[in-house]
């Protein structure tokens, strides 16, 4: 009697502790901005990264195993990134992070991980320079270079007959000091000329000087790159100064949660998209569909890109697993064999496939244009995809 009492008692045990070797879930870090004003960027990442946890978690997780996502707040500086980034690496220990929003908190938070040799991916981070940061960085984010000039081209289209253009942008931010830099070259390229560059900071929300320096020459082009609050905030004091031209907007004021900012005034704006909700493919077609269930409207470009960083994450785990099982692997080898295989990869992601230069630089195909569109009540919006 004793004795059949011990086995099964000894049998339940031995069962619990392998379930809970397969069914400990892997860890994967997400540090965006969950406060601060670049909360406004960074929310839409949060919820692309969970529907991600819940989408991929869904369909099996990692070959039968599931991720956790651990959220760890980088609020809107770089010691707010760095902070969040080694509680990833040594508290929760996570196998790759995917952060942080902005590149200004990327420069000094990626050498971090890249140090620990801890995959990092970029879900929003476009300056010049990001993938060059370590071995262990890569990015989902299309550099401003290639984003930022289609805006140029479409406002061309639409307004022919522009001539001059006046360019503000945050000299305080690497992003809007990189996409500036697009910008002007590409202004010039096109035979716009360059009447005025008006510097800010992103913690600024009187432009009345920059604003009025500029108006003074006469602009038919405005081109903004900051983040959403200043940026927001430059567009509507611009319009209520009298400016009637054409306003560009670069990355940093890709976000819906930019409108209580600028209200009615952020009509017409035109910014480049890396991401389009009517994009061909199942798996964008699948991502829209829980968004939309979700949310009433349309998924925007950070939360596809934050999907599709979580997505890179665990395809990535995924064929590695097969490989050698990733749930007995020490963490530091874990770690070393994801870079590599991240690196490696062909995604067909809600961007379309991309793949990896051996820099870590995203390679995707299509990019857009939209218009935003307020709606009479000067409060909500959309962006309007241009043909
Ligand atoms: C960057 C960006 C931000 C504006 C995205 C949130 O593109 O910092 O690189």
């Amino acid at each position: 009697m004793k004795k059949q009492m011990y086995l099964p008692v000894a049998a339940v045990l031995l069962g619990i502790v392998a379930a809970q070797k397969t069914a400990t879930p892997i860890p994967i870090g997400v540090s965006v901005a969950q406060t601060s004003n670049t909360a406004l960027l960074g929310k839409e990442q949060v919820i692309g990264a969970q529907i991600a946890e819940e989408f991929y978690n869904g369909r099996g997780g990692i070959n039968g195993t599931a991720f956790k996502l651990f959220f760890e707040d980088t609020g809107g500086d770089e010691a707010g990134a760095i902070n969040a980034f080694q509680t990833q690496i040594n508290k929760n220990r996570v196998v790759a992070i995917v952060g942080p929003t902005l590149s200004q908190q990327a420069f000094a938070a990626d050498k971090i991980a890249d140090a620990a040799k801890v995959p990092v991916i970029g879900p929003s981070n476009t300056a010049r320079g990001i993938p060059q940061i370590g071995d262990f960085v890569a990015r989902v984010s299309a550099p401003v270079a290639i984003v930022a000039p289609n805006s140029v081209r479409a406002a061309l289209k639409i307004n022919p007959s522009m001539k001059k253009a006046a360019v503000f942008y945050a000299q305080n931010d690497a992003f809007a000091t990189s996409e500036t830099g697009t910008f002007q070259e590409t202004a010039k390229a096109q035979g716009l000329e360059v009447v005025t560059v008006q510097k800010f900071q992103t913690t600024d929300s009187d432009f009345t000087s920059q604003v009025s320096a500029a108006l003074a020459l006469k602009p038919d082009l405005a081109i903004v790159s900051g983040l959403a609050a200043d940026g927001g905030n430059l567009v509507k004091q611009l319009r209520i100064a009298g400016y009637k031209g054409v306003i560009i907007g670069g990355n940093g004021l890709n976000t819906a949660n930019m409108f209580p900012v600028c209200q009615q005034y952020c009509d017409g704006v035109l910014i480049a998209q890396a991401y389009a909700p009517t994009a061909p493919g199942a798996l964008n077609a699948a991502f829209r569909t829980v968004y939309k269930n979700k949310y009433r409207k349309e998924p925007p470009q950070f939360t596809a890109q934050a999907f599709t960083a979580v997505q890179v994450i665990v395809e990535a785990l995924r064929t590695l697993d097969k490989k050698s099982k990733v749930a007995d692997m020490e963490l530091a080898d874990l770690r070393i064999k994801l870079n590599a295989q991240i690196l490696i990869g062909k995604y067909n992601t809600p961007l379309g496939e991309i793949t990896f230069d051996k820099e870590g630089e995203v390679q995707q195909k299509n990019f857009y244009v939209a218009q935003i569109k307020m709606n009479p009540d000067g409060k909500t919006g959309s962006f309007e995809f241009l043909k």
